[in-house]
């Protein structure tokens, strides 16, 4: 983007001091969002939050310190959006993992101060010849965000085409913990999981996630909040959904973390992924001129030893 489309965006987008855009790490445009309830800063690639402060509290999300910010490349953080599948294509390995708008540069359409002085983004992508040679379907996708001490995003994916599709996808979250050794995520107790490093065997979880080796787990069927517990810190966060009955738990740990170039080798201890998805048996099927929401709220709460 050129000077002069950069001051239009401003010009036509910005709000004094409290959402301002600008040219950020391999030139890819940046919005800074301040308010006097919380921070945070959304990539136009990928339509990608990339970080969220409220006040008086420590970044939720993690960003690693290798991501890349180049044209075809995933940022390795924030809040990839995964669509419109989740994870490998379905029936074809060749097709980016994860679907095709985290890696596409997304368009601003709305930004408005709300009463309460939260500060809200929307940013869409349609479908184009090229997506069309991924995923034969005509569609609007929007990333509505609302920053104030918590973050609000809903995902809105509109079928603009004559014919039914069905996409799976998700708000693939990147959270920062004191460790992965003492956190535990609360919530889906007794849930039943696809576990992806042991061949995805169906099991039930039994009390709550704990992490001592590489973790890849689909929770299906729920709708439940999910709450990091961090003693360290010390902190909750809350992430609560509408619109998604998959939740995903990843954290690499050493080996696949070593594995790729834009994630730090030790970063696996200070991050983990509580996803908030529609996938396997909960894809969305969507007739033409229908829209679903997948919305995800993520918050910050005091920690209490007993856990209320
Ligand atoms: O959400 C978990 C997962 O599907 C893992 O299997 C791992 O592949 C992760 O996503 C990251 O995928 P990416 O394509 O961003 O490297």
């Amino acid at each position: 983007m050129n000077t002069t489309e950069l001051a239009n965006l401003n010009e036509k987008y910005g709000i004094h001091d409290q959402l301002t855009f600008s040219e950020g790490p391999g030139g890819i445009i940046i919005a800074a969002i301040r308010n006097p309830h919380g921070e945070a800063t959304v990539a136009l690639h990928g339509g990608h939050i990339l970080s969220f402060k409220p006040r008086d509290h420590d970044p939720v999300l993690w960003l690693s310190q290798k991501s890349q910010f180049k044209t075809g490349k995933a940022i390795r953080g924030g809040i990839p959006v995964c669509w419109p599948w989740f994870a490998d294509h379905p029936t074809d390995i060749d097709k980016p993992a994860h679907g095709f708008v985290r890696t596409a540069v997304w368009s601003v359409i709305e930004s408005e101060r709300l009463a309460d002085d939260s500060i809200r983004l929307k940013l869409s992508i349609a479908d184009s010849e090229d997506t069309k040679k991924l995923w034969p379907h005509r569609f609007k996708l929007e990333i509505d965000i609302t920053v104030s001490d918590v973050l609000r995003i809903k995902l809105n994916a509109t079928n603009i085409d004559d014919k039914p599709f069905t996409y799976g996808g998700a708000l693939h979250s990147y959270f920062s913990i004191s460790s992965i050794a003492s956190i535990i995520i609360n919530g889906l107790e007794g849930c039943a999981y696809l576990d992806k490093v042991d061949q995805g065997r169906r099991k039930v979880q039994e009390g709550a996630i704990s992490f001592k080796q590489e973790t890849d787990r689909i929770y299906l069927d729920t709708t439940a909040d999910c709450i990091i517990e961090d003693s360290d810190i010390p902190r909750r966060i809350r992430i609560s959904k509408k619109g998604s009955r998959t939740t995903v738990v990843w954290n690499p740990w050493i080996a696949k973390a070593g594995k790729m170039k834009d994630f730090g080798d030790d970063e696996y201890k200070r991050m983990v992924c509580v996803e908030t998805t529609n996938a396997d048996a909960d894809v969305i099927s969507l007739a033409p001129g229908d829209t679903h929401t997948l919305e995800s709220t993520i918050r910050v709460e005091p920690w209490t030893r007993n856990n209320d």
